[in-house]
């Protein structure tokens, strides 16, 4: 017999966006279970299968609060929304994110946690089941994309000591490889990522799009927010990004990840 708790981890990891492979390595490496005992709990999860069809456009054509400004490039949604949050709202985020840092991991084709030196800073989980504030930034954040809210990650605060940085990388999984496959297995393919800075930063932390020759400096409470995919869902080069060291103070940004498909209604 499965204890309930665990089946609920699960189910909640699984919702947050973990995937599979990682999840069954817990299982297994962490708790104990045979190969056969977590292959029947993970199969036997009340979720939705795969869809037979994902309609990419719906992700092109969303209904974005007219409080957004296109930051206008050729073939790339991406937008800025300035006081997207208030000052309270950063700081208590940012006082939260500092109780909850783990370092950051990288993804790879086992979908296991992976560090590196292509990313040095840290990461909170910000699970709105533990948090009112983080339900509350989750649903103003679908509703300034006009998407459903249960095809979004667990919130993330990536936090950045002076120095730290994460180098040019996409928020998409590559398509026809490994990574895709382990990633992409449950809530498929990235579509939108939602980025909030919670601090001003004097010198260095920018967001870097080199693609698009677009440089973004930390502004608390500006959010800016873009598409990874292209119309039909194949992946959109030009969102390559990198996030530059912070020269002599702490950078904190909110990183929300919205997938094409939910495990449950
Ligand atoms: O911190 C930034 O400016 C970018 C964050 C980022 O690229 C990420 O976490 O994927």
């Amino acid at each position: 017999m499965i204890d309930p708790s665990l089946t609920k981890i699960v189910i909640e990891g699984a919702l947050g966006g973990s995937n599979k492979k990682s999840i069954r390595s817990c299982l297994t490496d962490m708790i104990g279970m045979t190969e056969d005992q977590a292959d029947d709990l993970l199969n036997n999860l009340p979720f939705r299968k795969k869809p037979f069809f994902i309609n990419y456009l719906k992700f092109y054509n969303l209904r974005i609060t007219k409080k957004a400004k296109r930051i206008y490039y050729p073939f790339t949604q991406i937008y800025q929304y300035d006081q997207f949050l208030n000052d309270r709202e950063c700081d208590e985020l940012v006082t939260v994110a500092n109780r909850i840092t783990r370092k950051s991991s990288v993804s790879n084709p086992e979908g296991k946690t992976v560090f590196s030196e292509y990313r040095t800073s840290s990461t909170a989980d910000m699970k709105c089941t533990d948090n009112k504030i983080v339900g509350w930034i989750d649903i103003l954040i679908a509703k300034a994309l006009g998407i459903k809210e249960n095809l979004g990650e667990t919130l993330q605060i990536q936090k950045y000591c002076a120095g730290e940085y994460y180098k040019e990388h996409h928020d998409y999984f590559n398509w026809n490889t490994d990574e895709h496959k382990t990633y992409t297995e449950w809530m498929g393919q990235r579509t939108w990522t939602f980025m909030v800075y919670l601090n001003d930063v004097e010198e260095g932390g920018e967001t870097y799009f080199k693609h698009l020759g677009l440089k973004i400096k930390p502004k608390k409470g500006t959010a800016i927010f873009w598409n990874n995919l292209n119309p039909i869902g194949i992946p959109n080069k030009n969102t390559m990004h990198e996030a530059f060291p912070p020269i002599s103070e702490n950078k904190y940004v909110i990183t929300k990840w919205w997938r094409s498909w939910s495990l449950i209604d």
